[in-house]
């Protein structure tokens, strides 16, 4: 057990976990949490479990959070037992608790762990090889804001507070040009001209909220591609995980957030911004996934948004990495010295190619509506 990032069974045996510890391997997906898989074994059979040390810095209540993530999966839960769902259990994340009864043990170091079930027979994707894959994404998405649409959003807590609210995440922007607390601003002058040419893009969405023209849905706001469990078998994504920013939200966010991860040409931390474009294939897959499940659910304004949905999302987490440049790596792990500033410019190249085919975009988006 010698370079072991932290003490495992100290922390396996608050968590109860059954049979003996065979090894563990990190994963390497999230930008926030840090996640390792445990392998057990268990009277001969092989049993995994996927543990987190959840990061409190961007978390900083994990009672709070834990408490969302824990009345979200058992709505979910009930729910696909109340409506017969094959293999349930396979269908939401199962967290167990620890010792204390509580759903996180922080240890004496205080960092907070938490532990759930592996989900077997399953892959997930970094990137999209067939359309088909993306159709099935935005089915499962789709799915995920219907079987939430009964459940109170108001008991939730706001994990992170204005998390999609685009006029305050360009002020915090802004703030961080102007302190350029890492010395770096002279590297993105160009970067930070193309962020506040959009700034009027930023009021849009807030100010339907605000007139109430946009309904606040309970949402998982992080809708990455990485964050769907595909079952091996059937190719449908079958479970969502990465439920820390559930929270009511725009369906217009997870949409969004969607296809900037999962219809760009390039990956996201892409150096040569030339590859980076929207596949509009892939983006016509996606909206017909995803208007297949949730379109009954959608008012006009949110369908003729969808979009703008797309590129607003990509140009938030455009600002945010390039705010993260500019305040020194604070936030989002980093590799090397300028990832999040290889991030940033390719969100800003994949807006800038949104733009461009925007009409060919809500062409699309109207064939399913
Ligand atoms: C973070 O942890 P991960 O990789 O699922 C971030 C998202 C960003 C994403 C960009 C809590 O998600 O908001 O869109 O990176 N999560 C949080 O890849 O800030
Ligand atoms: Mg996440």
């Amino acid at each position: 057990m010698a370079n072991m990032p932290f003490n495992i069974e100290e922390v396996c045996e608050q968590f109860s976990l059954n049979g003996t510890f065979i090894r563990y391997e990190q994963i390497n997906n999230g930008h926030i949490n840090n996640t390792y898989h445990l392998i057990f074994d268990e009277e001969g059979q092989t049993k995994k479990y996927v543990l987190q040390k959840v990061n409190t810095h961007v978390f900083r209540k994990p009672d709070q959070l834990m408490s969302n993530i824990v009345a979200v999966t058992s709505h979910i839960h009930n729910k696909n037992i109340e409506n017969n769902v094959d293999c349930p259990e396979r269908r939401t994340l199962v967290f167990l608790p620890c010792l204390s009864g509580k759903y996180y043990y922080t240890d004496k170091n205080n960092n907070c762990w938490r532990v759930y079930i592996y989900v077997n027979d399953v892959y997930t994707c970094n990137t999209i090889d067939n359309e088909e894959i993306f159709f099935n994404a935005g089915v499962a998405f789709g799915e995920f804001q219907n079987i939430l649409a009964d459940f109170d959003g108001s008991s939730l807590f706001e994990t992170i507070e204005n998390f999609h609210n685009t006029v305050s995440r360009f002020a915090d922007f802004k703030k961080a040009v102007q302190e350029n607390l890492s010395g770096r601003l002279h590297n993105v002058k160009e970067e930070v001209e193309f962020a506040n040419t959009r700034e009027k893009d930023t009021h849009i969405l807030v100010d339907l909220i605000a007139e109430g023209k946009l309904p606040l849905r309970v949402t998982h706001n992080d809708t990455k591609l990485n964050n769907i469990l595909f079952d091996n078998k059937t190719n449908k994504g079958i479970c969502i995980i990465d439920l820390d920013t559930v929270m009511p939200g725009l369906s217009l966010y997870d949409f969004g957030d969607s296809i900037r991860f999962g219809a760009n040409t390039a990956a996201e931390d892409e150096k040569d911004v030339s590859k980076v474009s929207l596949d509009l294939n892939l983006y016509e897959s996606y909206v017909k996934g995803y208007l297949s499940s949730a379109k009954d659910a959608l008012t006009d304004l949110e369908k003729e948004l969808l979009p703008f949905g797309a590129k607003l999302m990509t140009y938030e987490c455009g600002i945010r990495f390039l705010m993260d440049y500019l305040n020194g790596d604070k936030y989002f792990h980093t590799d090397y010295d300028d990832h999040n500033l290889v991030r940033a410019r390719t969100q800003f190249a994949l807006v800038a190619d949104m733009e461009k085919k925007m009409d060919k975009m809500l062409e699309i988006t109207k064939k399913y509506c």
